[in-house]
């Protein structure tokens, strides 16, 4: 049968899409059970998928109610799809879309906030789980709250909570009025322990709010893992090529992905175990492993090959130099910084995730992991940096990737093009840079000096300041792909 161009995703064309492509449970035939906040294409290709194929493996009431923060876009066309979207695994091997069908319900918390603290207080919730990105948990260089007028007036409810500590305290304490049982609240970002650092901004959102946590709220922490760039107009006509039907929001992953959940919920979980999720009680080393290299150095390929005018991370990496660079960054200023889990192997690991980044079909680009960086480098970069430094040690290549991260944010890449500066410090930064002259020198003690970045351990170590404005002075006369060239060559 021949099916027509307009033909869109929904529950009546799914006989239309092929067999093996179609969701392995309906999103009308599963009971919810978790609120996840957060609908970006993370989710939709990790979180989302997992659940589902948990649900059909395992059964189980864990539907999604699925908790857009901002954008109603979104939400507005997965409506319009009865809520089903597909993910396209795409490798050398081709690209192959699947419809996921475990988003059960959709809200938009801006314009419905109660809706969404009504659902975290629903007894047939049990889970809350976030994809947020770093800046949404709002945590200080010390792991402190930080909190301004606009949580105040949200915690004390004088105004509707926007931000995500606001709507989780609002909707635990309702869940406590409710006596709405046990809960647990899982941070699915990539932060160092991001259990015990979304408890701690819990303790003191409520404790602003006038509650208290119970124990019947555990914070599990996670490892997340997939590449999943951007979906664009490309990953929509892969989608429709293998469906059949249009999909308008498709989400790319690549083939591999992982999941590494500390195993405390109260009130019960998905058989996440039986679709390759590892449960245990320790995700630190997971994390730490996780974040300190394939993170780092993603933000390293972002950084430098951002200012040599590399738009994806594969081209980026095929800079003559840069894979050998990295590896020697692994291997001299990473692992030691490293108690890996049971088996793991760093250098290893590393050359697996650079394995991962060459997939040149994954089209992911350098800029859109360049955003953020103030949120991100505390976690990949700076606690190498300051591990190393305890131990006596001066970690060069470290270094070389917090430089390229400061000439990023300069704004100008190698070839005189303007580079974007996407970051919720974007305007601190500016001024600071603008604030000293533009030399190796004046940047980085423009830079070090945002205390909402550098610990003073980091800001007033001579050591490290003099091996980053090496690194500035080698980047501003040669350029990225030059200071790459020569140091992969001492390899
Ligand atoms: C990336 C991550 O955008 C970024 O900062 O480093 O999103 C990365 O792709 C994922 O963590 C991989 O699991």
């Amino acid at each position: 049968m021949a099916v027509s161009m307009s033909t869109g995703l929904c529950l009546g064309s799914l006989r239309q899409v092929p067999a093996a492509a179609r969701p392995a449970v309906r999103p009308d035939a599963v009971a919810p059970g978790i609120v996840h906040l957060g609908l970006g294409a993370f989710h939709r290709a990790h979180q989302a998928l997992y659940t589902e194929e948990a649900i059909a493996a395992a059964g189980g009431d864990w539907g999604i109610i699925g908790v857009a923060p901002r954008s109603r876009e979104i939400l507005q066309q997965l409506v319009a799809q009865d809520r089903l979207y597909s993910i396209v695994t795409i490798s050398a091997e081709g690209a192959f879309p699947r419809v996921v069908g475990s988003l059960r319900e959709l809200r938009h918390a801006a314009s419905d906030p109660l809706g969404v603290i009504a659902q975290i207080a629903n007894p047939a919730v049990r889970i809350v789980t976030l994809t947020v990105t770093e800046k949404a948990y709002r945590l200080d260089p010390g792991g402190r709250l930080q909190v301004d007028d606009a949580l105040l007036a949200e915690l004390a409810g004088t105004v509707q909570p926007a931000s995500i500590p606001g709507l989780l305290a609002r909707g635990l304490i309702a869940r406590q009025r409710a006596e709405a049982g046990p809960i647990a609240v899982v941070s699915c970002d990539n932060l160092q322990a991001n259990g015990e650092r979304l408890r701690g901004v819990m303790e003191q959102a409520m404790a602003i709010a006038g509650g208290t946590l119970g124990t019947d709220v555990t914070f599990p922490s996670t490892m997340v893992d997939r590449i999943v760039p951007a979906t664009t107009d490309q990953t929509r006509r892969l989608a429709r090529d293998g469906l059949g039907v249009a999909d308008l929001v498709p989400v790319a992953g690549e083939p591999f992905r992982q999941w590494v959940i500390e195993d405390r919920f109260p009130g019960g979980r998905p058989a996440w175990d039986q679709v390759g999720a590892v449960l245990t009680d320790d995700v630190a080393p997971w994390e730490a492993l996780k974040l300190r290299i394939l993170n780092a150095v993603h933000s390293a390929i972002a950084y430098l090959g951002a200012l040599a005018g590399q738009r994806t991370v594969a081209e980026a990496l095929m800079l003559p130099g840069m894979r050998a660079v990295l590896a020697r960054f692994i291997a001299q200023d990473v692992t030691a910084t490293l108690a890996p889990p049971e088996g793991q192997c760093p250098i290893a690991y590393g050359e697996a995730a650079l394995d991962r980044f060459t997939n040149p079909t994954i089209g992911h680009t350098t800029i859109q992991i360049a955003m953020d960086g103030s949120q991100k480098l505390p976690y990949r970069l700076l606690g190498t940096i300051a591990d190393q430094r305890r131990a006596g040690r001066s970690p060069r290549l470290a270094a070389l990737v917090l430089a390229a991260w400061m000439r990023f944010v300069r704004g100008i890449a190698d070839d005189g093009t303007p580079l974007p500066l996407n970051d919720p410090l974007a305007e601190r930064i500016r001024q600071a840079v603008a604030s000293g002259p533009d030399t190796p020198e004046g940047l980085a003690d423009a830079l070090f000096g945002l205390r909402e970045i550098f610990h003073e351990e980091l800001a007033d170590d001579p050591v490290l300041r003099a091996v980053v404005v090496e690194w500035l002075a080698a980047l501003d006369r040669h350029g990225a792909a030059a200071t790459v060239r020569g140091e992969g060559d001492m390899s």
